[in-house]
């Protein structure tokens, strides 16, 4: 028996452990353990039921994703036919879930034909999510167990349900009674089967998957939410499985399933999205540094500044538990910070995102003060004062004196030097970079910047607690606008111009949203505000200063007080939350162009296109030169989830390398011949571009 399987006899049942870890990814040799253990135990006449667990409590994470766009996913013996096997075997099998119960996991209990799950197990198909969909069984077993509606809401949203509801919704039979207990029930389950001469496969709850649903249901469905879905492929790959599911014997179901799924497999997208999960994995790794490094206690955190920024940090900790001290220098701002902080928890108690027990408990860890004696406890300290470099500086200066010897400094600037904050304290190496994105308690991302004297232990200590309240952290050397904003800059600069050219924001933005992402760059300026942005351009001018129309336009727009959507006008005129073009805007280009003396044109799509993104990719990869990004994982984890890049391509990197580098390379040069002065002056490609594509490289590494 294969080394990865645990395989013991016990009066009248099989019990196979499964045992890879760190979470039993379904691999071709997993598969094969898993296959020979079945037929052992299904022709093996002591064996009456057969029960299929995780050998160290975890059951399975599903496929092996590293095995897929490899011949590996399919190879002998795949997933979908094992499972077709283990569903034909005339014994009872009993999945017994521990913690979980993921993918290929799920559909691996599902062709069992009787399931019990321990209580803290998390049970779903988040294939989704990775650009696939179920491809063992998962889109034609889970709608006739729980009917096809159930099905395609959990399908589509990739979610993971916890064992109660799993039950309740007809996924599990049973729920043990603790974790430890899991394996017992598992056996007293499988008993009272062969006692009462259960089937091996119980009688389909769902005969008829969209039995009760009216006949154009998933015609509707698509209808209702195929805008969400944009051009992601797998959400319409997924409904046409379940269809099949509704409309075909659960055999000819499946090969129809199969099918769909090979094409998802070999989708751009997926393979976009795998890189994604292995990028978001990769970014807890600080090279150079051990992964057993011992990390500082933080139980105590303490954050300055009880504005939007300070009051959502703040919350980030309140919700994982964390005691927080709120400091503000005045009684009316600290209230006003609480009060926002109340409001907020409020609002999601009325969306029914928290119940309203736990506002209270959330604000009970929140602990208001104006005193910076409050803070010598802290074992994190976070500044959200305002962003000018001399008022954290001075803010230091008094951290250093309050705070306890070990606490870690951090500042939450956005583009600020780190390394000229660290050095007005004693403690350098105390000290490190957060840049949360606004709303703080909303956002995942949380770009960690690595001062020069940073040290190691501050470092991981910090993408630990990053985690530990739910944020996806990103290391960042220290330069003006770290990782994102730096990449913001030149997108939004050649935006601008583009308008003087000739172009609309609304049609900029339509090109960007065209490709999926959330926003274009006028919108997300608007929404942000032409008054912040305005103020990071000015503390920054000297890049600029040999190009007078360097965003000319939203100068002009913040000098008369159009700041975006708090004051209603800003690229776009705004009522309420509607948006609509505004003359005024497009007059002021013309102005503007005239002034500079540029001539404009009609604009196509494509030069938007191209410009916009040849200039994010480029300084994208001038970062990894310099050091300032570790991994292009980590730029694209920083645009996908901090401004609105689809993840389905995979972040700016990964769609670099998808169009060819040759072939950005060849659009800045043209580019940088066509502009004229301007183009001469930006469209620079960053010499690791040129040197990548010299060295004939599809990918894009510093070398
Ligand atoms: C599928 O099943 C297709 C089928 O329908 C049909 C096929 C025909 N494969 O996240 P963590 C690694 S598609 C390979 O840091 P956590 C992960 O890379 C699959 N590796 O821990 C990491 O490795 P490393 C559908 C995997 O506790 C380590 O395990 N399934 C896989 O925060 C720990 O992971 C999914 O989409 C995998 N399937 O979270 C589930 N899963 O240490 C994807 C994990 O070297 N997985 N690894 O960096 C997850 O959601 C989370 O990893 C999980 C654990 C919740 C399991």
């Amino acid at each position: 028996m294969s080394e990865l399987i645990h395989y013991r006899l016990e009066e009248g049942l099989a019990l196979i452990g499964l045992d890879r870890v760190p979470v039993n990814a379904l691999d071709q040799s997993l598969r094969a353990g898993l296959s020979n253990a079945c037929e052992r135990a299904a022709a093996d006449p002591r064996v009456q039921a057969i029960i299929i667990h995780g050998a160290r409590g975890l059951f399975s994470a599903g496929s092996d994703i590293g095995e897929f766009g490899t011949g590996a996913s399919f190879a002998e013996p795949d997933l979908p036919r094992t499972l077709v096997r283990l569903a034909g075997i005339h014994k009872p099998l009993i999945a017994a879930l521990g913690k979980v119960a993921l993918g290929g996991g799920l559909e691996l209990a599902l062709a069992c034909g009787y399931r019990i799950g321990e209580p803290n197990l998390r049970v779903g198909l988040s294939e989704i999510n990775l650009g696939l969909l179920p491809g063992a069984g998962g889109t034609q077993r889970l709608p006739r167990l729980i009917g096809a509606e159930s099905a395609l809401n959990l399908i589509l949203s990739g979610k993971q349900i916890d064992a109660e509801n799993a039950r309740l919704l007809g996924i599990l039979d049973r729920v043990s009674t603790s974790p430890e207990r899991l394996l017992d029930e598992a056996r007293e389950y499988a008993y009272e089967l062969i006692a009462c001469r259960a089937p091996a496969q119980p009688a389909e709850a769902w005969p008829e998957p969209a039995d009760g649903l009216p006949d154009d249901f998933l015609v509707r469905y698509r209808a209702e939410h195929e805008p969400s879905w944009k051009s992601r492929l797998a959400p319409r790959l997924v409904l046409s499985a379940v269809e099949a599911a509704c409309l075909l014997p659960l055999d000819e179901g499946l090969l129809k399933e199969l099918a769909l799924f090979k094409q998802a497999e070999s989708s751009r997208q997926s393979k976009a999205l795998r890189h994604v999960f292995f990028a978001e994995r990769e970014a807890a790794r600080i090279p150079g540094v051990r992964d057993d490094l011992p990390l500082r206690s933080i139980t105590r955190v303490a954050v300055i500044g009880a504005g939007t920024m300070g009051g959502g940090i703040a919350m980030c900790f309140a919700n994982a538990g964390i005691p927080v001290a709120l400091l503000e220098r005045d009684g009316k701002a600290l209230d006003r910070g609480l009060t926002m902080i109340r409001d907020n928890y409020e609002s999601s108690v009325r969306r029914g995102r928290l119940l309203p027990d736990q506002v209270e408990s959330r604000m009970d860890l929140i602990f208001g003060t104006l005193d910076y004696a409050d803070l010598s406890d802290a074992d994190l300290v976070i500044e959200a004062v305002f962003e000018k470099l001399e008022v954290k500086q001075q803010v230091f200066l008094t951290l250093e004196k309050v705070c306890k010897p070990g606490a870690i400094l951090a500042t939450n600037t956005s583009s600020l030097d780190v390394d000229a904050i660290a050095a007005t304290v004693a403690r350098p190496h105390d000290v490190v970079g957060l840049h949360f994105f606004s709303p703080a308690n909303a956002m995942r991302l949380l770009e960690v910047v690595r001062g020069k004297a940073t040290a190691p232990d501050v470092l991981a200590t910090t993408l630990d607690i990053a985690r530990r309240i739910g944020k996806l952290p990103v290391i960042s050397g220290v330069c003006f606008g770290f990782i994102g904003n730096r990449m913001l800059e030149p997108y939004a600069r050649e935006a601008h111009r583009l308008v003087l050219e000739g172009a609309t924001p609304a049609q900029v933005d339509r090109v960007l949203t065209d490709l999926d992402l959330n926003m274009g760059v006028f919108s997300m300026l608007d929404l942000a505000g032409i008054d912040v942005n305005f103020l990071v351009r000015d503390s920054n001018r000297t890049a600029s200063a040999h190009d007078e129309s360097y965003c000319r336009l939203g100068d002009e727009l913040y000098a008369m007080g159009r700041y975006g959507q708090k004051t209603g006008r800003g690229f776009y005129l705004y009522e309420g939350r509607n948006r609509r073009d505004d003359a005024e805007v497009i007059a002021l280009a013309e102005r503007l162009a005239d002034e500079l003396q540029i001539s404009r044109r009609p604009i196509d799509d494509q030069e938007i296109l191209e410009r916009c993104l040849f200039m994010l990719i480029n300084e994208g990869i001038q970062l990894l030169d310099e050091g300032i990004a570790l991994r292009t994982g980590d730029i694209d984890l920083v645009w996908i989830n901090g401004y609105g890049f689809p993840a389905h391509l995979g972040g700016p990197m990964h769609y670099a390398e998808q169009l060819g580098l040759g072939t950005v390379l060849a659009g800045l040069q043209r580019y940088r011949n066509a502009l004229g002065k301007y183009g001469e002056m930006w469209f620079k490609p960053a010499p690791l571009l040129e040197r990548l594509v010299a060295a004939g490289r599809k990918r894009i590494e510093r070398f």
